[in-house]
């Protein structure tokens, strides 16, 4: 008989802990273990989801402050570190996960060898980059959430204008999961129809400065959200158990999250979001996604953006 599908949850924080309750309540893994370095809060987090088992399926909810809690997963989604505070650049803040990313991958690859590692901690792209060169895992096994959020939120924006459900929308964000991001227009369906031909009672809905907006709202939402309430959790907690559910489905899917690249487009050694098959293995570019001249340089621009923040951490 297999064994479980096990999933761990490293960091529960406002992030963490929503990963933990929306692959709960999805049914994403037999068992979800929660581990942080703040022993009090993790085990209240861990209590609080286990006193729910009743209303969901089939889910061991484990955690604590020790590693051993964390071994022999199948898939790690790592939401530890601090987040931005007011006044701190990226390159700050980059490099304070950097440092926690580093002696936590090790101990973390010490009790779970064969897991899948996915990176939501920001700038996930670049703590990607760093794990991978770090912990020599091949490219598939360890990647960022990268864009996958920011894709869900593109549907939404779109959907809502059109009228139709998200999941109806065929949209993506790719590059960075940042301030250099971009939405994929070349290849946005609603249903069939391109989005610049939907119409809505005879008129077109969508003309390039509609486009422009929307592209500007998707990139500064988690600004907004992070304004209003301190943190985003409940949508990256989703799509996070998305990614989740893919894997230990072994369903290939495709989502927009960010491997280390090498020859995809034409960039080598550095973790971006493009579409990607993501099945057991992990995350498996798909070489022949079409990108327009426009949004290629645009990818460029996002992997120069990235290798920047890269070289400054690696000093
Ligand atoms: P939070 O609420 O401060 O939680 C962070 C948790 O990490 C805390 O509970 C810490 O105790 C824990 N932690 C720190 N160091 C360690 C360590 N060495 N080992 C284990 N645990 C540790 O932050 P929040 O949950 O809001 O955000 C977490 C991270 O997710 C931040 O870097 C955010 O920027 C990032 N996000 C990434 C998103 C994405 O789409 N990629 C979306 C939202 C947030």
């Amino acid at each position: 008989m297999s064994r479980p599908s096990k999933l761990t949850v490293v960091g529960a924080g406002a992030v963490g802990s929503s990963v933990a309750y929306a692959a709960m309540i999805r049914g994403a893994a037999r068992h979800i273990a929660l581990y942080d370095i703040a022993e009090e809060k993790t085990r209240a987090e861990v209590l609080d989801l286990a006193h729910g088992a009743k209303f969901v399926g089939a889910t061991e909810i484990t955690g604590g402050s020790d590693i051993a809690v964390t071994a022999n997963s199948d898939v790690v989604v790592i939401t530890a570190g601090a987040k931005q505070k007011p006044g701190q650049t990226r390159i700050e803040l980059a490099a304070t996960n950097a440092r926690i990313m580093g002696s936590l991958m090790e101990q973390l690859l010490e009790v779970s060898p064969e897991a899948i590692y996915v990176i939501v901690s920001n700038p996930c792209d670049v703590l990607t980059m760093l794990a991978h060169e770090a912990s020599g895992l091949p490219a598939e096994r360890l990647f960022a959430s990268g864009t996958t959020l920011d894709s869900s939120r593109l549907r939404w924006e779109i959907a809502r204008r059109a009228g139709v459900s998200a999941s109806s929308v065929h949209a993506m964000i790719v590059g960075e999961h940042g301030d250099t991001e971009f939405p994929l227009w070349s290849g946005a369906r609603i249903g069939t129809v391109p989005i610049l031909d939907w119409t809505v009672e005879g008129e077109r809905v969508f003309d390039e400065a509609t486009l422009e907006q929307i592209a500007v709202d998707v990139r500064d939402a988690a600004y907004t959200v992070i304004q209003g309430k301190g943190a985003t959790n409940y949508a990256i907690g989703l799509s996070s158990s998305r990614i989740v559910e893919a894997i230990l489905s072994d369903e290939a899917a495709i989502l927009p999250v960010a491997p280390v690249l090498s020859g995809i487009h034409g960039l080598d050694g550095v973790a971006l979001s493009v579409p990607c098959v993501v099945d057991r293995a992990g995350a498996h570019p798909i070489a022949q996604a079409p990108f327009s001249a426009h949004e290629q340089e645009l990818l460029h621009r996002s992997a120069a953006s990235l290798h920047e923040v890269a070289a400054g951490l690696r000093g």
